[in-house]
């Protein structure tokens, strides 16, 4: 049930890059070429990029640097972003890849003045942003985009929750928008289909698993464009109840049903 690439372990908080908040976490500079990347099941954590150039300005906890030709896919994972800062974009994350699956990850007290959980801003790619959770991120002001998707990709977001950031969540603008708990969001999607912007019951602010009667329980979309993990952030098997859950965690059917 282990698969090649994966920390032999269902655990994300085993493994950890911890970079002190002195250092950048973790950084891939990808040549020209069809290789790809996978990152799963491992935390990132106080990584820092505090420079005023391109290469060190984005991207506190994992960057994913590209260039021209760079034309392989990657993937993110059940990976906890906590606590990474960066001084111009990108605080959690700078990722590129073609095409770019962020999938089933916990976005947790990251920094940037925008994109202050994450950025892409890789041209001409396929984005699959689908059942993540991202919180207490804090951008340079109440209009900071929190999650920002630039330039001529293609991106579908779905079944995440964004909730209890400061700043805006997402700019919509093109976007294939299906399924989530955006607090706060603006501009034109493309597609647009079954959000919410209900309070999504987390257990506290140090747990963003989901309280039973979470509107996040059995409501996401089973089906998503880019597809969903088969294991929650926990290592638990997804799909329980009646249908996915929106964000990283997968609800006990039995507990989100209010049966102890
Ligand atoms: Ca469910």
């Amino acid at each position: 049930m282990f698969g090649n690439c994966d920390f032999q372990t269902q655990d994300s908080t085993t493994s950890i890059i911890d970079g002190a908040d002195t250092n950048a976490g973790l950084i891939i500079n990808r040549g020209v070429g069809t290789g790809s990347t996978t990152i799963r099941r491992l935390t990132v954590t106080r990584g820092f990029q505090g420079g005023s150039q391109g290469n060190v300005d984005r991207g506190g906890g994992i960057a994913i640097f590209t260039v021209t030709g760079s034309d392989g896919g990657t993937t993110v994972e059940n990976v906890i972003f906590r606590d990474n800062h960066a001084s111009l974009i990108g605080g959690g994350g700078y990722l590129a890849g073609k095409p770019l699956v962020v999938r089933n990850n916990l976005f947790v007290g990251n920094g940037a003045p925008t994109g202050s959980a994450l950025a892409n801003l890789s041209n001409g790619s396929t984005v699959f942003f689908n059942n993540n959770t991202v919180t207490q991120s804090v951008g340079s002001g109440p209009t900071a985009a929190v999650v920002r998707f630039d330039g001529d990709s293609t991106v579908f977001v779905s079944n995440n929750v964004l909730w209890g950031n400061f700043g805006r969540d997402l700019f919509t603008n093109g976007l294939t928008v299906i399924a989530n708990v955006v607090q706060t969001m603006a501009g034109t999607p493309s597609l647009a289909s079954g959000n919410s912007s209900s309070d999504p019951l987390f257990v506290s602010a140090s747990d963003q698993r989901l309280r039973p009667g979470s509107p996040a329980i059995d409501s996401g979309a089973n089906t998503p464009f880019g597809g969903l993990a088969t294991r929650d952030l926990d290592g638990e098997v997804r799909i329980k109840g009646s249908a996915v859950d929106r964000g990283a965690y997968e609800s006990d059917a039995v507990f989100a049903s209010g049966f102890e």
